[in-house]
């Protein structure tokens, strides 16, 4: 079965899991939070629909890898849902801290409500997702539920880390690779490989099996990240839904750019002496693909990817499933948003 066939199946049933979890932030007849919470997530207000909900890819990635190791994938809904919410909330709290605008080509939260309220609704998302796991089956045993939550804390706390360095990054001149990827493993390779780890726990896999999910996870998410950061300099705006070179703008230490500064040549010495506004910011991409940035970028993509695909092979299942686990690691390093 492709992605694609999946997809059919699982897509409406993990919106509609969001769905139900995110119902429970009513507050009597206010609908106010759970309005922001529903534009959030893409259902509701201007622009709503497919592209303002985002890709859904963690909480795919868990439920096919529940498939994969043989699970019921209904019962790994629940932590499909808290895999997405922790996602959006992340997403939240990162427009504000880096002061987004726009996300998935609409207003960003913080923008339409203002940062109080907008802080608020993210910690609602964040308190849905534990809520979200309470709703694991015991059918599961207790085990597993007190792992799966065990390994969502954990993992938040790692992407707070992660945040933490990138935020950090701003004033550091000297961000070295090695850096980067700590940093990146944090921000975006935790969650990711949480979701395939959950996945394959919640289908009662064993440790050993459990790391391979967790692994081909990881390094997803790695080559996920940059390429993000390549997006965010070489990107089509029409297709990311943010403005083109937005990352240089707001002169982030993106994996291309220390790349570019590492080489000491025009595209360092630029950054170092001039401001980037809207009208360089086209030249500033220029240099950086000229210091073999962009080539360097895409290389180190692939490279992480190849590492996903390879955990990805380990896998011990026939499962059809498992080729469509395939195609979304194809998949995410050839995307354009
Ligand atoms: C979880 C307690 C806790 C704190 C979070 C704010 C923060 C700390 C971390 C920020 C993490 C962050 C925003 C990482 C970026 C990851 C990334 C590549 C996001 C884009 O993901 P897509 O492309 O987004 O999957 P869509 O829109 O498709 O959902």
């Amino acid at each position: 079965m492709t992605f694609s066939e999946y997809s059919q199946t699982l897509l409406p049933a993990i919106e509609e899991e969001l769905q139900a979890v995110v119902s429970d932030a009513k507050i009597s007849e206010d609908e106010s939070l759970h309005s922001m919470l529903t534009y959030h997530m893409g259902w509701t207000g201007p622009g709503a629909g497919q592209k303002a909900q985002g890709k859904r890819v963690r909480p795919m990635l868990l439920l096919l890898s529940n498939i994969t190791a043989n699970g019921k994938w209904q019962l790994a809904l629940p932590a499909a849902a808290a895999i997405e919410l922790i996602h959006n909330f992340s997403l939240i709290h990162d427009d504000i801290e880096d002061g987004s605008e726009y996300r998935r080509d609409r207003e960003t939260l913080w923008k339409l409500f203002q940062v109080p309220l907008a802080l608020n609704a993210g910690d609602a998302m964040f308190s849905l997702a534990f809520i979200a796991l309470q709703r694991l089956s015991d059918e599961l045993g207790l085990e597993i539920i007190h792992n799966a939550h065990t390994l969502l804390a954990q993992t938040c706390l790692t992407l707070t880390k992660g945040q933490h360095l990138d935020i950090s990054f701003e004033g550091d001149p000297l961000v070295t690779e090695s850096s980067y990827l700590q940093m990146n493993q944090g921000k975006t390779g935790a969650l990711l490989a949480c979701g395939t780890q959950l996945g394959a726990l919640i289908a009662g896999a064993d440790m050993t099996t459990t790391e391979i999910y967790r692994q081909m996870g990881l390094n997803l998410g790695i080559a996920f990240q940059i390429t993000d950061d390549f997006l965010g300099i070489w990107g089509d705006p029409d297709v990311t839904g943010k403005s083109a070179a937005s990352d240089l703008i707001a002169r982030k230490k993106s994996f291309p750019v220390i790349y570019g500064l590492s080489r000491e040549g025009e595209f360092a010495h630029a950054w170092n002496s001039e401001e980037i506004t809207e009208s360089n910011a086209p030249q500033f991409a220029d240099l950086l693909k000229a210091s073999g940035a962009l080539d360097y970028t895409k290389e180190r993509a692939k490279y992480y990817s190849d590492l996903s695909q390879g955990f990805c092979n380990q896998i011990p299942s026939e499962n059809p499933a498992k080729h469509a686990l395939e195609e979304v690691i194809q998949m995410l390093l050839k995307r354009t948003a």
